[in-house]
């Protein structure tokens, strides 16, 4: 049995916090447009998020300091980022999506992988599917999306990326292997900086001269990412569009060296937890809706108690006061407790996961 071909889509929003910020105020419009945190007069300490085509032109890139930002470019709109309103049109969007896919894979807020290889007779007709789904989203939410086809997940990502904004990029199989040589090889994205300059140093700069590169060479350099680089080149990827559930969840517990019913005792270890699981969460650039707190006494009996916020956030202080309401209100006092737990769920990414696969 032959194997059967692929179409497979990557979906990505242009511009997407400040697309979203345009859009609720028109006024803008026409503006550079930052979003980041605290600009405060080009004296602050947070970093951009990310900023229209317009104030890219000055130079203005995602993750720069915001301090940075404000030099090149004083004249733009500076807004604080509304991580809700984002989170809640990449949800709408999502929705959108989803609905057009075999299979369906969030990756990111704005981003998606579908595989509409049973959707989909041929090339032309992603063509007129892939213009289906862009047009809803215009239609729909008001802002634009780009979408690269290929016949794997890695191609497709990088068309998507190929021809901004409002782009439709379809890379056949037969063409692959020339769409990818004379990119630069960090657009392989999982290709660090320093790896591209290791690269750089063999004369390695375009990813066709990665793919002609002695794959054993590149494993004694870079052992099996050396390997799996030099098949990428090449165009070559078989990960799967995978439907995810979103349950992701970041959790810590501690067991009490002795069974206790000492709540001072119960709280302290309660706030540490509470730390710790934040400082995961901060890390992982989450954000959580969710609280759950568990309960286990002596004798393994486990009582778990969830509550969710009205708004997605990532302060300790949000942590400790919704976990030390659940525990207050449903310890029951006289009895002894051997572990307690803490859980953030409903996550969010806030920030963007930078690597692939
Ligand atoms: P991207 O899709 O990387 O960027 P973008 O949508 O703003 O622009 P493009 O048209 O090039 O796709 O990221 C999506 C959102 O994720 C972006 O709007 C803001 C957020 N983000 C960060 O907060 N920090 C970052 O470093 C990056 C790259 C993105
Ligand atoms: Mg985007």
């Amino acid at each position: 049995m032959s194997e059967k071909k692929r179409v497979i889509f990557h979906l990505d929003m242009d511009h997407f916090y400040t697309a979203v910020e345009e859009r609720e105020r028109p006024e803008i419009k026409g503006y550079a447009v930052i979003v980041g945190s605290d600009p405060k007069e080009g004296k602050g300490r947070g970093v951009v998020s990310t900023s229209n085509y317009e104030a890219r032109k000055s130079g203005v890139r995602s993750g720069m300091p915001i301090s940075q930002a404000w030099r090149l470019c004083p004249r733009a709109v500076y807004l604080p980022p509304n991580f809700p309103l984002y989170i809640k049109i990449s949800g709408e969007i999502m929705q959108i999506a989803r609905k057009y896919a075999g299979k369906f894979e969030q990756w990111g807020i704005d981003e998606a992988f579908l595989d509409v290889s049973d959707k989909v007779a041929d090339w032309a007709g992603a063509e007129v599917l892939a213009r289906q789904i862009k047009a809803e989203i215009k239609e729909t939410e008001g802002i634009t999306a780009s979408i690269g086809v290929g016949p794997n997940k890695l191609v497709a990502k990088v068309a998507s990326d190929f021809q901004k904004p409002d782009g439709l990029t379809i890379v056949k199989e037969e063409e692959v292997e020339k769409f990818l040589a004379s990119l630069a090889v960090r657009k392989l994205l999982w290709v660090g900086r320093k790896t591209e300059a290791k690269l750089k140093e063999l004369g390695v700069n375009t990813i066709g001269d990665l793919a002609r590169y002695d794959p054993t060479a590149l494993s004694s350099m870079f052992g099996a990412a050396g390997l799996q680089m030099h098949l990428m080149a090449k165009g070559i990827d078989k990960s799967e569009v995978e439907e995810r559930m979103g349950v992701k969840s970041v959790s810590h517990e501690t067991t009490f060296e002795e069974d206790t019913a000492d709540s001072t005792a119960i709280f302290q270890a309660l706030d540490a937890l509470c730390e710790e699981v934040l400082k995961e969460t901060v890390n992982q650039h989450l954000l959580f809706k969710t609280v759950t707190v568990k309960i286990r006494y002596q004798g393994f009996e486990t009582h778990t108690r969830s509550k969710t916020l009205p708004f997605l956030t990532n302060r300790l202080r949000d942590l400790q006061k919704t976990a030390n309401e659940l525990v207050f209100t449903n310890l029951q006092k006289d009895r002894k407790v051997r572990l307690i737990g803490v859980r953030v769920s409903s996550l969010v990414s806030g920030e963007k996961q930078k690597t692939l696969f």
